[in-house]
């Protein structure tokens, strides 16, 4: 815990200026990674996050609860189709097994806030608190990325690749 709150300490002093990428959370054998939000339009969207866990231990975790300040509540989802329709469910917990990284990403998986306190705006960060049954809680930073970004690093939107 103190490890990390340094390491927070520091990136913060040192002021990743423009992009952060690579960002690492570190809590018992897993890895959070590159944690990144959509822009939302109005007050009344509900903002998505995204990241990536990875276990580097030798047993399944399970990610159990998600929360920030900056909304009301936070809820994991999953985006599917069903019958040609993207769907939205939420979802209870979410496992995480050494050499299956979890992926959070657009279309997929999401970090769903709901009753957000103000817009999330490009380039603004905001903490996210994960907490998994056994290594606990780890709380990131998120990086809010343009409108329809669809990955943690600039220029993976869909205006500028593939
Ligand atoms: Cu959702």
């Amino acid at each position: 815990m103190r490890t990390r709150i340094a390491a927070l300490a520091l990136s913060l002093t040192l002021g990743f200026s423009a992009e952060v990428i690579g960002q690492e959370a570190h809590v018992g054998d897993l890895v959070v990674e590159d944690p990144w939000a959509r822009a939302t339009a109005s007050p009344a969207m509900p903002g998505a996050a995204y990241l990536k866990v990875e276990n580097h231990g030798a047993a399944a975790d399970t990610l159990i609860a998600v929360a920030s300040p900056v909304a009301e509540r936070a809820e994991l989802h999953r985006s599917e189709a069903e019958d040609g329709v993207m769907k939205m469910r939420s979802v209870e917990a979410i496992k995480v097994a050494p050499g299956a990284p979890v992926i959070f990403a657009p279309g997929g998986l999401h970090i769903m806030l709901h009753g957000l306190k103000q817009p999330l705006t490009e380039g603004s960060r905001f903490p996210l608190a994960l907490t998994f049954e056994k290594a606990g809680s780890v709380t990131v930073e998120v990086v809010v990325r343009p409108l329809g970004a669809m990955g943690p690093v600039p220029g993976h939107s869909p205006e500028h690749s593939h």
